[in-house]
């Protein structure tokens, strides 16, 4: 085996968005693609020699081959070793984990997370860095600038990795070890809750359904919610990974999780629900009738986290991405707790988690997590549910009931318009950017707009700012509304439309969401035209 230096040229439009580099799976197969990508990592994060790199993903169409080309670039370019999950697979809150037990200089993760897989779908990758999270933006930078002065890549010029055998091997100078991708990651989760409290719900008859979305999440929640705490066989629905993720969208949420809606609004349904997308990092949670927003549920985690065995002693802080409702901020205030507001993607929580500034970190899209590990973890959040519901002995409606009692409902929901014009999307944010200053005062759907900016973030740990993260505007009375463009579609461009309105009155906690909305959803449509500039009449997906 040799090590072959090949002459390349960039590639446009090898910029990574929210989540590192996703495109659709035939542009990533293009000759050269994944390789440019793949080394402008490796030159960007300063070189890879006698590094030792975590290398896994979600298990989709194309997963395995293109872990056989980075292991082959990983050995190319010096690396001593490379830790791999059996069969390719790691869920993104495992890779991390892994990173840190191992103390890995990083990893690469291949996942389009909760986007569709396949030939004609969508396909993904990123690196993480020594501390399991993603890569901050400053180095995001650097991995997009080599992307545009590339010229060459380095790659054995043969051999072969075994994905499906567990131990170590030679891949020219480097060394490759092939790990069970789910005892680290189910280990850790017994170390940080009370597994025997939650076996003993399952014990006395509570009934639970977990949709692993034809996922990754399949043989995690196998192994940890009926091997290891005694689910009985069935919890897990869709359990077992599948290149396309069964022709399905992996996204955890009431539009694309309908199969355990219907569960779990059926007359006779379970106790408790919960689904994860693609690559293992998102959660949906829904009790019997009762589906909990993603915002909700950070607030209510923040609240109870001191149950769980791991976080008995208190949480440092709780940091939220500025599009999720401020029900999270509502209980830090209330207990004293510092709060932080950050923009959208896990990458600007890790500075808060290393510093100790926070425990917990959540965002609307479903995803929510703690100092745990550095990314948002699915099956973290849905334990840490059982471990509260089996404490309280309550359910998931009345924790919620109390809960809005207690501090007040930030009724919320997000309207997503997909693969709208790209040039018409950018039209409308630009233009409203450039109204902001006269919108004070002006009235819209029936309210009165009462402040409007554009969110820019000053890192508190590294200084550094990020600018242009959305546009909001407030309106008299508490509500909000936050104007964002997606930045891991890959059709066009998904405008993002964030919409809360707190309430504070005990008689009007129990409103349907989209209609307590109702004001706000008007008053988003005139100020930014949606309807006039999209041609769209309704969004494609509301969460
Ligand atoms: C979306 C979500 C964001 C999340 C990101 C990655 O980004 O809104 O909250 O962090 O996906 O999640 P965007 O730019 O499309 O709004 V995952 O589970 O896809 O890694
Ligand atoms: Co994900």
């Amino acid at each position: 085996m040799n090590v072959q230096t090949v002459e390349t040229a960039p590639i446009e439009g090898q910029k990574p968005g929210t989540s590192g580099l996703r495109k659709k799976t035939a542009v990533f197969m293009q000759p050269g693609y994944l390789e440019n990508y793949t080394q402008a990592i490796f030159d960007g994060i300063g070189g890879i020699d006698g590094k030792t790199l975590v290398v896994g993903g979600d298990g989709r169409y194309f997963n395995d081959v293109a872990i056989g080309t980075i292991l082959r670039m990983a050995a190319a370019n010096g690396a001593a070793k490379c830790i791999v999950g059996r069969g390719g697979i790691l869920s993104t809150p495992a890779a991390s984990h892994l990173i840190r037990k191992r103390g890995a200089d990083g990893g690469l993760i291949l996942s389009a997370s909760h986007n569709p897989g396949g030939p004609n779908a969508d396909f993904g990758l990123k690196y993480n860095g020594p501390n399991g999270g993603p890569a901050t933006e400053g180095v995001t930078e650097k991995i997009f600038a080599r992307t545009t002065e590339i010229d060459a890549y380095r790659i054995l010029d043969g051999g072969d990795v075994d994905l499906d055998t567990l131990g170590n091997s030679a891949l020219g100078a480097m060394q490759v070890e092939i790990v069970d991708p789910v005892a680290d990651y189910a280990e850790l989760m017994g170390t940080l809750f009370d597994f025997e409290a939650i076996g003993g719900l399952f014990k006395g008859g509570f009934r639970m359904a977990f949709d692993a979305m034809h996922a990754v999440t399949g043989p995690y929640a196998h192994e940890i919610l009926e091997q290891r705490l005694g689910a009985p066989a069935g919890t897990v629905m869709n359990g077992v990974p599948s290149p396309d993720f069964g022709g399905g969208h992996p996204d955890p949420n009431p539009v694309w999780a309908k199969t355990l809606m219907d569960v779990m609004y059926a007359d006779d349904a379970p106790d408790f629900g919960a689904a994860s997308d693609g690559d293992g990092d998102r959660n949906m949670i829904v009790g019997a009738h009762c589906y909990v927003s993603p915002s909700d549920s950070l607030a209510l985690l923040a609240d109870r986290a001191e149950l769980a065995p791991g976080y008995a002693v208190g949480l440092a802080g709780v940091a939220r991405s500025m599009p999720t409702s401020a029900a999270a901020d509502r209980v830090a205030e209330a207990k004293g707790m510092a709060h932080f507001e950050t923009p959208t993607g896990w990458k600007f929580f890790g500075n808060l988690l290393d510093a100790g500034k926070v425990t917990l970190c959540g965002e609307e899209s479903a995803g929510t997590g703690s100092n745990h590990v550095r990314e948002k973890d699915g099956l973290w959040a849905v334990l840490l549910w059982l471990n509260i519901l089996a404490v309280t002995g309550k359910s998931v409606s009345e924790l919620m009931a109390e809960h809005w009692a207690t501090y007040g409902r930030n009724y919320y929901s997000r309207h997503d318009y997909e693969a709208v014009d790209s040039a018409a999307a950018n039209k409308l944010v630009a233009d409203l950017r450039a109204r902001l200053g006269a919108l004070p005062g002006q009235s819209a759907g029936g309210l009165t707009v009462s402040g409007a900016d554009e969110f820019s973030y000053d890192d508190p740990v590294d200084g550094s700012t990020s600018s242009g993260q959305g546009i909001r505007i407030y309106f008299d009375g508490g509500g909000r509304v936050v104007f964002r463009l997606s930045g891991t579609g890959t059709d066009g461009a998904t405008l993002r439309v964030y919409l809360e309105q707190l309430e504070t009155d005990p008689a009007a906690l129990d409103k349907d969401p989209q209609e307590a909305l109702s004001g706000i959803v008007a008053a988003a449509d005139e100020l930014a035209e949606i309807t006039a500039r999209t041609g769209r009449s309704a969004p494609d997906v509301i969460t």
